[in-house]
């Protein structure tokens, strides 16, 4: 493709390639910017499978049409940065698992950080951006699906056939009209593992995630009591859950990422029942400030320890929980009732 310059910029796709690589992201790709299909966002809206995530619903048409956050959008790039493990490392003791993407610092600062720079790099340029990690309103893999980074797996995760899906994504809209990659092929074939393999049956069908089902929703987005019959099903997973991820054959050896702040640190990574049944505001803190953990805050920490605490709690975790039947948090009262019961 010939990488042409136009518009109001003065750059190039391959110039923002090496500029975002410079940066830490493992991957970068362009796409060009247009209004997306609106039947897979509407599907999901519509059968409820969003758990009434607000921001979802809220921003539908500015998730489905980049013009309408950066007016005169032509370009949206693409970028990535892998959290895939290094090698030899190993998952500490603890009774409780964290999810690998929340393993070291906050990916959303830790990302947005690069794109930012990223993006003032191409306003120097000459060209406008939109740019917004995770939180914004851009469909963010399906931008990288199109932009040639990898496919939407059947687990709903993009995956790189060489970084597999330890990925965390982010999109910059922009005004620059730069050569588009072409989209990535999907390569799922035939294989379903993910689906059987998922503890609370939450891919209803291929590519999309029922929330309300998912024990990362549960244990991350959701404020409030788990139901106890998915907490049930996968015991120790008390922030996020890897499992449609760990059996994806494409994550069986994947290259280890770039960026070191995403690296996995062994505090982070399981956590002791007893600490956290005992976890007070100012410790939680303390101890977790500018990880991923502190988005569940205390609360909702200590809540989803009680839910997914494999059972029976020992006679130490039975006292501590005991004594958080009175704790201020409705939710952690409710789930301290039930772990006890
Ligand atoms: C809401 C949300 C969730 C929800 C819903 C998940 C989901 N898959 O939709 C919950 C809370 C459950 C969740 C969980 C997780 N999340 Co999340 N989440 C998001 C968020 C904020 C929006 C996603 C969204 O809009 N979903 C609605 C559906 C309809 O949209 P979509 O899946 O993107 O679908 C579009 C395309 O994929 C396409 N499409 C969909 N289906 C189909 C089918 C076909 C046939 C085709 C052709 C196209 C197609 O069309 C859709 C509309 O354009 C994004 C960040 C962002 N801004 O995009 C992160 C994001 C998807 N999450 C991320 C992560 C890391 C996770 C977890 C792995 C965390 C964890 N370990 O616990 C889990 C994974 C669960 C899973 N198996 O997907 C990463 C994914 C990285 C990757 N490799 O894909 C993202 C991109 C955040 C980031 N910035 O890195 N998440
Ligand atoms: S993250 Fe866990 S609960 Fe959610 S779809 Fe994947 S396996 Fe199921
Ligand atoms: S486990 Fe199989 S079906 Fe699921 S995402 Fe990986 S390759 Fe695709």
């Amino acid at each position: 493709m010939i990488d042409t310059v136009a518009g109001p910029a003065r750059t190039t796709a391959a110039a923002v390639k090496a500029q975002a690589l410079s940066l830490g992201f493992d991957l970068c790709g362009v796409a060009r910017a247009h209004p997306l299909d609106p039947s897979a966002l509407d599907k999901w809206l519509g059968a409820g499978w969003d758990a009434g995530l607000k921001y979802v619903r809220e921003r539908r048409e500015a998730r489905l049409d980049p013009s309408l956050l950066l007016p005169g959008a032509r370009s949206v790039i693409a970028l990535a940065a892998s959290y895939a493990p290094q090698p030899g490392e190993e998952t500490p003791d603890g009774e409780l698992i964290v999810a690998r993407y929340a393993r070291g610092r906050d990916y959303h600062n830790v990302v947005l950080k690069p794109a930012r720079k990223l993006a003032a790099w191409l306003r120097s340029q000459g060209a406008r951006v939109y740019c917004e990690v995770d939180t914004g309103a851009v469909m963010e893999k399906a931008w990288a699906q199109e932009a040639g980074l990898g496919w939407i797996g059947k687990n709903g995760c993009l995956i790189h056939e060489r970084l597999g899906s330890w990925l965390l994504l982010g999109a910059l809209v922009t005004d620059a009209e730069l050569a588009p990659d072409s989209p990535h092929p999907d390569r799922c074939g035939d294989c379903i593992a993910c689906m059987p393999a998922c503890p609370t049956a939450a891919i209803p069908e291929p590519r999309f995630i029922d929330a309300r089902r998912c024990l990362a929703y549960h244990t991350i987005e959701h404020r409030g009591p788990i139901p106890p019959e998915l907490s049930s099903l996968a015991p120790g997973r008390v922030f996020g859950c890897d499992i449609c991820q760990d059996v994806c054959p494409w994550n069986r050896r994947p290259r280890p990422g770039t960026l070191v702040q995403l690296r996995a640190r062994p505090e982070q990574t399981a956590l002791s029942l007893n600490d956290i049944l005992a976890l007070d505001t100012a410790t939680a803190w303390a101890r977790y400030e500018g990880t991923p953990l502190l988005r569940a805050g205390r609360d909702g920490l200590v809540r989803s320890a009680l839910a997914v605490a494999p059972r029976p709690l020992s006679p130490a975790a039975r006292e501590l929980a005991t004594r958080l039947l009175a704790d201020p948090s409705e939710g952690v009262r409710i789930e301290a009732r039930r772990a006890l019961a």
